[in-house]
């Protein structure tokens, strides 16, 4: 809710009826009136004066143009690469800067489409966890954040519930006021590692073997629920047959979890009841992530917990709210104007795209609601890439970015304060328009107003181009999903958030148990705990372990022995807020490299010593943080904008463009490094 005093927002609060959120605010958002009204916001248009690279500014390295004649250069532009390269050589990049259903993915898509643009495949965070996930459940869907609160036992997996998901944490308090218990399984010490009841730091890319560990134990002891396996399930006997093969002892050397431990887990796990996981996107940051999540994800299938309140399992709620997405993004504009559909660029592999590619080779490249300059992992090759000169770059930014260095055009956007859009949810099953509060700052425009504009310019006549936000917010609505149903707009615009309609059969109380009766959204109608459809991918039908090829187990840790988890910062997302000096104070000083003693000591380095951190990618230099936060072999790093670093790089130069074993995601979590004391003479760079 934002308070407005004659045409300025004066105060943002969060909306006490919310079920899930009950009006408290996240921190960094607490503070989102200091980013509305930053006086660093990118408020006009602006064209590139001074050669790409580090620190361009409004005068030094950008004049101010007036929409008219940046939408003009812009049409002009692309109109010429196509001419010469083809409309392949367009290509679009968006991700997270806004997750409305508008601003997010409508407009834009249709005009990439009807360009016959290059498509992006938006894989960086989350494709090998939902490839995982709906490869057991057919779709993302899970345990309500409310049922937490009736859970005796929470496991945290890959989840820093406390920095990332503060919305979710009142429900475990007060289910741990009540007795329940909180297990976190993570290689690092968050903030939810250190206030759970038990820790379990685990070797990175290791899930999927305790996840079988964790199986052998529940079967070896008849610990499984026989019936809803056989009623609800397929490849049950497969799954036992598999996890024979992970006794407590291998998986201990696997995980670093002691046996006695992956047994007293797997009995806490099936026996103190409701038990329920939130797990969430870290463990599948990994190159066997998609194996990883569909271990986890079967856990409750195995011990039947998906019957109770408070039971089963949480990694996304999104695949509930089936918004007509086919409507707002238009993709048969693309086979109109291409006769096929246009080729897919994984933005994981940015640096590969824009450096190696051909025929055609990216000539355009347009960032919408991202950084890539900052969260692309190998961050060398992706600066390499978008300095070359030829490549034409627009990018629409609240503000100066690591990727607005690079950028040819500069467009003002503006934040969720200045525009309207639906919003549905990743963490809960509520829907709701966000209104438009105050007048955009400056000459902001939206995303949707940008590709509204955009498309008249290219004399785009299609009528979808000359939708209206709410028409647009109709269109999606107007979906075959029942859950939707009695759910429209004039319904929305009165009421503050609206549940999804989970109808009667699946109601348990005013509770939404997903598969208490099976129902699986599969094609078989039953988790597949065999799916052909992973058989198809090369992969073992049901679950293989396989340790990453970059781990202490794997050829390439004879030269780089330590494990990096390059992390989010809590009080940031992603990059955003980032500059903004109300959230810097609440992060700590960035620039550090956390360590374990024996590693430190080892490497003759003392906590506060600036060291050397560097694999083939690339190298940075950070401060030693020698605490308690990271086990012997694993080291942990924090994600910000390059240019606020003393050295002009991130902890993307060290991660690597491979891609996970299912839903070609990022692998940001399976990197190895050495560290070394810097020398200024030991650059190598
Ligand atoms: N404050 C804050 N909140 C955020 C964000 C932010 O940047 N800051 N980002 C938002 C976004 S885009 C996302 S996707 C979500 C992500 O939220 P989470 O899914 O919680 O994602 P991460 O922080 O990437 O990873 C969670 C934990 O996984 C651990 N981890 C790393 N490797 C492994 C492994 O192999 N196994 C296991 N078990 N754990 C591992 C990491 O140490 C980390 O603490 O958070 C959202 N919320
Ligand atoms: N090392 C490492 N790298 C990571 C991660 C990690 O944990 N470690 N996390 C990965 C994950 S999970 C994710 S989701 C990605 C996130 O990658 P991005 O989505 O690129 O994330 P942000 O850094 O938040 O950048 C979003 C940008 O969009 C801008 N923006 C906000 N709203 C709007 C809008 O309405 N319109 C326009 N045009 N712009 C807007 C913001 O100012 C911001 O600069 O990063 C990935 N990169
Ligand atoms: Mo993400």
């Amino acid at each position: 809710m934002i308070t407005v005093e004659d045409g300025r927002a004066t105060r943002i609060q969060g909306d006490p009826a919310h079920p899930v959120t009950r009006g408290f605010l996240c921190a960094k958002v607490a503070k989102y009136l200091d980013r509305v009204y930053s006086p660093d916001r990118v408020l006009y248009p602006m064209r590139r004066i001074a050669p790409k690279g580090p620190g361009s500014q409004l005068g030094s390295a950008f004049e101010r143009i007036g929409w008219d004649q940046a939408l003009d250069e812009i049409a002009a532009r692309l109109r010429d690469i196509i001419a010469s390269h083809g409309s392949e050589a367009i290509l679009p990049y968006s991700y997270g800067g806004t997750l409305g259903a508008l601003n997010g993915a409508s407009m834009d898509r249709r005009f990439f489409h009807r360009l016959g643009a290059s498509q992006l495949a938006r894989t960086i965070c989350s494709a090998a966890g939902e490839a995982g996930l709906e490869s057991v459940y057919g779709k993302k869907i899970g345990t309500e954040p409310e049922q937490f609160r009736h859970s005796r036992y929470i496991i945290a997996w890959g989840a820093n519930i406390h920095g990332n998901n503060v919305h979710l944490w009142p429900f475990i308090a007060e289910a741990r006021r009540q007795g329940a218990r909180l297990v976190v399984i993570d290689p690092y010490r968050t903030r939810t590692a250190a206030c759970a009841d038990w820790h379990l730091p685990i070797n990175p890319g290791t899930d999927a073997a305790l996840a079988l560990g964790m199986m052998h134990v529940i079967f070896a002891e008849d610990l499984h629920d026989a019936d809803y396996l056989e009623q609800h399930t397929i490849g049950f006997d497969e799954l036992r047959t598999k996890a024979r093969e992970y006794p407590p002892e291998r998986v201990a050397g696997l995980t670093g979890i002691s046996a006695a431990d992956v047994v007293k887990l797997a009995h806490e796990y099936a026996t103190t009841r409701p038990s329920v996981i939130r797990l969430n996107y870290g463990a599948q940051r990994s190159e066997g992530g998609g194996m990883a999540t569909r271990a986890v994800a079967m856990l409750p299938c195995v011990i039947g917990s998906w019957k109770e309140i408070g039971g089963g399992l949480q990694l996304s709620t999104s695949g509930a709210f089936g918004l007509n997405q086919a409507a707002l993004d238009r993709s048969d504009l693309m086979l109109k104007s291409l006769g096929r559909p246009a080729r897919v660029i994984n933005m994981v592999e940015l640096g590969h795209a824009l450096n190696t590619l051909s025929d055609p080779p990216v000539q355009a490249l347009f960032v919408y609601s991202s950084n890539p300059a900052a969260v692309c992992p190998n961050h060398n090759q992706v600066i390499h890439g978008l300095r070359r000169s030829d490549l034409f770059t627009v990018v629409h930014e609240q503000f100066f970015t690591d990727t607005t260095d690079y950028a040819d055009i500069v467009l003002p956007a503006t934040t969720f304060f200045e525009h309207k859009d639906l919003q549905k949810a990743y963490g809960h099953y509520y829907l709701q328009i966000s209104h438009q509060a105050i007048a955009p700052l400056g000459e902001c425009r939206s995303n949707v107003d940008l590709f509204r504009a955009l498309a008249q310019r290219m004399g785009f006549e299609e009528e979808c181009f000359q939708d209206t936000d709410e028409q647009m917010i109709d269109s999606a609505l107007k979906s075959s999903n029942p859950r939707l149903r009695g759910i429209d707009r004039e319904r929305l615009e009165k009421e503050p958030h609206v549940r999804l309609n989970f109808g009667t059969t699946e109601l348990s109380g005013p509770h939404f148990l997903p598969f208490a009766n099976g129902n699986f959204p599969t094609a078989s109608g039953k988790a597949e705990l065999y799916s052909e459809s992973v058989k198809t991918l090369g992969l073992d039908p049901v679950i293989r372990f396989a340790p990453p090829s970059e781990s202490r187990l794997g050829e390439e840790a004879k030269l780089f022995p330590l494990e990096l988890l390059a992390r989010k910062s809590d009080n940031f997302l992603n990059t955003t807020f980032s500059n903004l000096p109300a959230v810097q104070e609440m992060e700590e000083e960035g620039g550090l490299l956390e360590m374990h003693p024996s590693d430190a000591r080892a490497r003759g380095i003392a906590h506060g010593d600036k060291v050397r951190v560097f694999n083939r990618r690339g190298e940075i230099h950070l401060k030693a943080k020698v605490n308690g936060a990271v086990q012997a072999g694993v080291v942990g790093a924090r994600l910000h904008w390059a240019k606020l670093s003393a050295c002009g790089r991130n902890i993307n130069v060290l991660t690597s463009q491979k891609l996970t074993d299912m839903g070609n995601s990022a692998t940001f979590y399976s990197v190895l490094v050495e560290v070394e004391l810097f020398k200024p003479a030991s650059r190598s760079d």
